[in-house]
């Protein structure tokens, strides 16, 4: 029986120790989906503290409660370690670490090179490695696939290497690890028969593609897609406004179209660590190519640009009060990246509160999911209690994130002025005067 097909035996028969490498957003939910494929799962991540609370049981990701991981570490079939050592039993290791950017918008490969040289280090003969983070085309063949081939692996014949983008959408109620299908690109062919078989005993569809280069540009173009179309659509609200035309009645028109088309909806910028993130890595790729990734250039342009505008909004709209943004309050409602999550990671909030403060706003926010921001210059600023007579207190509203906990008829009722940025509040049936982005 050759390596291959003892360690297909070994994940058909599920008697395979799974490795999971960074038990966030992504990590979790996968580890946890393998365990309840009756894996024997080893979860590895730096934080100590995650480490503790994942063997008590205890879950700190929304999207997987406690109750669902609770029996799977008492029964033992899952377990956290800070440390790679423990990764010598596992036969196969899902790598999932950020690929953030840097400041200069370069990727920053730290934390895949840092884990990949830690599993190198622990590798073993029919050891299966599947990179998940996203990443530029080309990072598994030019830098897992080299830092594996020591002590006389050779990748296709005793040891395995994948690339399978990771496609899990925080607090999506529909979605989740088990039906949203996953695409998974091999060096070899071999390779990608054993990471097919590993994933199909977590994920009912999975998609295999020629290469992990492919498959690595499947998620570039995913999201891509919608920070170009996030762009366009920005810059028809722009196009809109200049016409006086109404942006929001001319896309819900637009959406009727049964085929063709798909809705997107200006907004206030780009945020997450996704969208605004992996696009910069493919431009960054072919920079080095001497191509120059024109849509994604300019609809991070356009993207970037928003904050900005929102301010000019809300500057004009005091104007028309006969106000100067200069000594007024303004109030921003919503400072999470999108609507219902707590995550607020590059928020365009972030960008209209200290260009708002630039101008000499007095700035108070609130979010029911964010207790505290850091904005430049590392200034913290503390979420205000909501209240009616906060919106009473304000020259000026700002709708940045329509939360869904948010009552709009009652913003309605007690604000004077509201820019509204993501089109939340109903047709104006209140006391405030409402500008729409
Ligand atoms: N946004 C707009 N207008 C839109 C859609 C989004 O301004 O029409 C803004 C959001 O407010 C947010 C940013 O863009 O600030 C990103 O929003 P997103 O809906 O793309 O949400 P993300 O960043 O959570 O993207 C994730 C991605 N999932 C994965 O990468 C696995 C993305 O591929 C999903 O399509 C997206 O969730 C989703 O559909 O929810």
């Amino acid at each position: 029986m050759t390596i291959k097909d003892e360690l297909l035996q070994r994940l058909n028969q599920r008697t395979a120790c799974v490795g999971v490498v960074g038990l966030g957003y992504v990590g979790l939910p996968l580890a946890v989906e393998f365990a309840e494929a009756s894996f024997s799962v080893i979860g590895v991540d730096l934080s100590a503290e995650k480490v503790a609370l994942l063997n008590r049981g205890e879950s700190y990701i929304l999207d997987i409660p406690t109750e669902r991981l609770k029996p799977l570490v008492e029964s033992g079939r899952l377990r956290a370690t800070t440390r790679y050592e423990d990764l010598r039993q596992a036969d196969t290791v899902s790598i999932c670490v950020p690929t953030p950017l840097r400041k200069t918008k370069d990727p920053d490969m730290s934390y895949v090179i840092e884990s990949v040289d830690a599993v190198a280090a622990i590798s073993h003969e029919g050891m299966l490695v599947v990179l998940e983070s996203t990443t530029y085309p080309g990072t598994t063949e030019e830098i897992i696939v080299p830092r594996l081939l020591n002590n006389g692996l050779r990748v296709g014949e005793n040891v395995f290497v994948a690339f399978s983008p990771e496609r899990v959408d925080p607090s999506n109620p529909r979605y989740g690890i088990r039906n949203t299908p996953k695409v998974v690109g091999g060096v070899t062919p071999a390779c990608t028969e054993v990471a097919v078989a590993l994933y199909s005993t977590a994920v009912d569809r999975v998609v295999p593609v020629s290469t992990p280069t492919a498959a690595e540009m499947v998620k570039l173009l995913e999201n891509t897609f919608r920070a170009v179309n996030i762009g366009l659509v920005n810059e028809m609200a722009l196009m809109c406004d200049k016409l006086g035309i109404n942006v929001w009645e001319v896309i819900h028109a637009a959406a009727t179209k049964p085929f063709g088309f798909m809705p997107f909806y200006p907004g206030p910028g780009l945020g997450g660590h996704c969208i605004p993130v992996d696009p910069h890595y493919l431009s960054w790729k072919l920079k080095a190519l001497n191509y120059n990734a024109r849509f994604i250039e300019l609809a991070s342009e356009i993207n970037t640009s928003m904050p900005l505008y929102v301010v000019n909004k809300v500057m004009n709209a005091l104007n028309d009060d006969r106000k100067a943004l200069r000594g007024s309050k303004v109030v921003v409602l919503g400072v999470a990246y999108k609507r219902d999550v707590n995550d607020v990671r590059e928020s365009p909030a972030l960008d209209v509160i200290s260009l708002l403060q630039e101008r000499g706003a007095d700035v108070v926010y609130h979010d029911p999911y964010i207790d505290q921001v850091r904005l430049e210059g590392d200034a913290v600023m503390a979420s205000a209690p909501y209240s009616t007579d906060l919106l009473e207190s304000a020259d000026c509203v700002v709708i940045i994130t329509d939360h869904s906990k948010y009552n709009w008829q009652e913003v309605l009722d007690h604000s004077r002025l509201v820019v509204d940025t993501r089109h939340a509040t109903p047709p104006r049936t209140g006391q405030a005067r409402v500008v729409l982005l």
